[in-house]
């Protein structure tokens, strides 16, 4: 059987709660990101541009909107892509680890060295051959990606310590208090008999929950501990996971820290039949933002970036803000740092910001008028005037 060297395998059936009004019809890979981009693009060309050709994309929440994403046009000629989606018979993938262990077959039939293994929800370019290169020179039975983030946000990730060698000695999910701000990328390199026999305890073991965070990568660190290292990935990467971060990654783009666009490093994605042309209205004034095919414009729009076919009426203001793919913005409409979701409607005269900082999100497909600084509470987005009623 011919032996391939490294299968990729993209995880992408998670179901983005913390993003949720953009998520309410999108898995979170397919979230749109940079203007014609969905998140997903950004791993699938990674693979691409690493001459890494066969790739299983484990799908379940919103499988669909994955699906039509990937069939769309020939982006992704290139590659093997195999959508793989859980089986609800099975009652799902239950965790990431699970969701590889059901797939094992999969993997098999490639018969590989090594697996890579990524998340569908982050924004980067990376070489995954650099990594793998690390991988085989220190003989590692697994590798994780890492990189240093902020100490705040430190607890949403996988935090580990590393001696000199780079061998990983401690490794803790999500900590409450990180005793350190190395975190995982959530991109490993297995070993191919190795993940498999850390799969199989995994899937016997009753008290885990089936997670590589929380489970598999303990696990071996406790049983092969000489043999998991980290590889440190010096480039841009940004978890896109949350209103704010999304928001960050975007605002980046305009200050130039992440190009997108890079001759050494081409992004994949269907092309979509949308008019070409961009209209400006003559009285129309728009600085230091991002436009897409078919956006047509007649008010202000200021450090924001607008996804293809986005109408911005006479007479608004959008500032900070990221507007999604068919999303209307009727007359006389103030927009700052906020997230408008795709095909979403936002009625003559309304007002949307955020508060203390935080960004605001419509979601996906609403219909929205509103006047007053908008608020969360409780899990919903309130304004005054809603509250008091
Ligand atoms: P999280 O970001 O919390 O932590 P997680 O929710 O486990 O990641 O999702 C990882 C990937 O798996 C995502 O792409 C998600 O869409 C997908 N996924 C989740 N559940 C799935 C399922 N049941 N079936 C298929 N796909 C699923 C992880 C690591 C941390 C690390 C961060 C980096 O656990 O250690 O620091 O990623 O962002
Ligand atoms: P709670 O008010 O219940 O403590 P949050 O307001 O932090 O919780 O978040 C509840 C829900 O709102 C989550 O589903 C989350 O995805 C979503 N959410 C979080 N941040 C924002 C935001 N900036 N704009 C809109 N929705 C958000």
């Amino acid at each position: 059987m011919k032996q391939t060297k490294c299968v990729a395998m993209l995880l992408a059936g998670g179901e983005g709660k913390r993003l949720a009004p953009l998520t309410n019809r999108l898995a979170k890979p397919a979230v749109h990101f940079g203007g014609r981009y969905r998140i997903i693009d950004f791993p699938l060309s990674n693979c691409v541009n690493s001459g890494i050709d066969t790739v299983g994309i484990l799908t379940q929440y919103m499988k669909d909107s994955i699906d039509t994403h990937i069939g769309e046009g020939d982006a992704w000629s290139n590659l093997q892509v195999s959508l793989l989606s859980s089986n609800d018979e099975t009652g799902g993938y239950v965790g990431t680890a699970d969701a590889i262990y059901q797939n094992l077959d999969f993997i098999e039939s490639s018969n590989p060295e090594h697996v890579l293994i990524v998340s569908g929800d982050h924004i980067y370019h990376m070489d995954y051959n650099d990594m793998l290169q690390f991988h085989i020179n220190k003989g590692a039975s697994m590798t994780l990606a890492v990189k240093d983030v902020p100490w705040e946000e430190a607890s949403r990730f996988g935090i580990m310590n590393t001696d000199k060698s780079y061998k990983v000695q401690t490794f803790e999910e999500k900590p409450a208090n990180p005793k350190s701000n190395l975190a995982s990328m959530g991109v490993y390199i297995f070993k191919w008999d190795v993940l498999q026999k850390y799969l199989r305890e995994d899937a016997l073991n009753p008290e885990s929950s089936h997670d590589f965070g929380k489970d598999v990568i303990p696990a071996m660190l406790s049983a092969d501990r000489h043999h998991v290292y980290a590889y440190r990935f010096e480039g841009y990467w940004r978890d896109v996971g949350t209103p704010d971060s999304l928001w960050e990654a975007h605002m980046d783009l305009l200050t130039g820290e992440f190009e997108i666009e890079r001759t050494d490093w081409p992004m994949h994605t269907p092309e979509y039949m949308a008019s070409s042309a961009i209209q400006v209205a003559p009285y129309a004034d728009v600085q230091q933002s991002m436009m897409n095919r078919g956006c047509r414009i007649e008010g202000e729009v200021n450090r924001s970036i607008l996804f293809q076919s986005v109408q911005i009426g006479q007479g608004s203001q959008v500032k900070e803000s990221i507007i999604m793919p068919g999303a209307r913005i009727g007359r006389n409409v103030t927009i700052h740092r906020a997230i408008i979701g795709e095909d979403a409607y936002i009625a003559d005269g309304s007002y949307i910001s955020g508060q203390d900082g935080k960004i605001i999100v419509i979601g996906a497909g609403e219909f929205r008028f509103t006047r007053g600084p908008l608020q969360r509470r409780k899990g919903r987005i309130v304004t005054g005037a809603e509250e008091a009623a």
